[in-house]
């Protein structure tokens, strides 16, 4: 079982991650902003990721810092379970529709950290959750677990469609990038010999 664990302190947050990329989507997220526990439990359920997340942030002031926090300890969860990233697919490819949203996630676990974004919500906010706080969290988990992410956005009006349907689709390529290539045979799957 690849696993990641972190426990990341600052003056600003206390998160705990936990990850497991050959999970089955168990989920127990509490990161005190609800929405985004609703979107973390996108990436458990379709990514077949397991996730335990326990943040405890200055949400009275407002929810950048949590939203940023978790994003980074994900990242670098992500990055421990990956480690060297012998014998994966390395690259993932989906596009999820959610009524009328549609939304391609394109990802590399090239170890280059890289985002393209592409979301145009049209909301400022989705019940108490900053709709600009989508793009500081995938921000932070590209940086932290260097992957290359192109996310774009096909077609969608309401915006709760939209960013669930952007979660879909980093999960359903982040499954498909993370998962074992048995050709592969526990090679790094690059022509340098290193993902890093
Ligand atoms: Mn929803």
């Amino acid at each position: 079982m690849r696993t990641g664990t972190i426990h990341r302190v600052t003056g600003e947050t206390d998160v705990r991650v936990t990850l497991g990329l050959d999970g089955s989507g168990c989920c127990t997220v509490n990161t005190g902003v609800p929405f985004l526990d609703h979107m973390l439990h996108q990436i458990s359920s379709h990514g077949l990721i397991d996730l335990e997340i326990k943040a405890l942030g200055d949400t009275h002031i407002d929810d950048h810092h949590t939203n940023e926090d978790v994003g980074i300890a994900v990242g670098q969860a992500l990055a421990l379970a990956l480690g060297e990233r012998r014998g994966i697919h390395r690259f993932g490819h989906f596009v999820a529709p959610l009524d009328e949203a549609l939304v391609q996630v394109v990802l590399d676990c090239s170890g280059r950290p890289h985002l393209s974004y592409g979301l145009k919500i049209p909301a400022q906010k989705i019940g108490c959750y900053d709709t600009e706080l989508v793009k500081e969290f995938f921000v932070a988990v590209a940086n932290n677990s260097g992957l290359t992410l192109h996310i774009r956005q096909l077609d969608g009006v309401n915006s709760h469609h939209i960013v669930e349907a952007c979660f879909k689709a980093f999960a359903r390529s982040l499954r498909q990038a993370t998962e074992l290539d048995p050709r592969r045979a526990g090679a790094v799957p690059s022509s340098k010999g290193v993902l890093a």
